[in-house]
């Protein structure tokens, strides 16, 4: 397996519940190092041009309401397979099918107010680190 960098965002509504630390703690048990990191209130740009691939989808506006309803925490994982390993910490999209354990079924309420983001594949985690941090604001694990 090789060492990977992957995007994740600690949502609204987990900064909200005041968990930061509980998910970090996750990540850090799982071999993941945080790499970058910046609490940021996302504009409605932002959030849009983050989300850019769902644009079609009928949840778009219900998902970037809820992207700027509050400070966003946004981490750069390092690890081995660090893609793979962030989607299963963080469990289904939808909390209800989460399995037991994972980030979305401890902490999550609704698919909308699920908790985390991670990215999807390798491309996407190099275009979404690349979207919120400078080369520069990356370090070596
Ligand atoms: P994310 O991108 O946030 O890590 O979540 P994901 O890969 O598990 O899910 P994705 O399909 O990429 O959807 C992005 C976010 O949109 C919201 N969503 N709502 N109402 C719905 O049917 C629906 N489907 C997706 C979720 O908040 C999801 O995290
Ligand atoms: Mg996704």
């Amino acid at each position: 397996m090789a060492v990977e960098r992957t995007l994740s965002i600690i949502k609204p509504d987990a900064v909200a519940k005041n968990v930061i630390g509980q998910i970090y703690t996750r990540f850090e048990n799982a071999g993941l190092k945080v790499v970058a990191a910046k609490l940021k209130q996302l504009s409605r740009a932002e959030a849009e041009g983050f989300y850019a691939v769902h644009k079609a989808r009928p949840f778009f506006n219900d998902l970037v309401n809820f992207m700027i309803s509050g400070p966003v925490m946004i981490q750069v994982l390092e690890g081995e397979n660090a893609m793979q390993t962030n989607r299963d910490l963080m469990g289904a999209t939808d909390p209800k099918k989460a399995e037991k354990g994972t980030i979305r079924a401890d902490f999550a309420d609704s698919i909308d107010a699920n908790a985390v983001h991670g990215s999807d594949s390798l491309e996407n985690a190099a275009i979404e680190i690349a979207y919120f941090f400078a080369g520069t604001e990356v370090h070596a694990a």
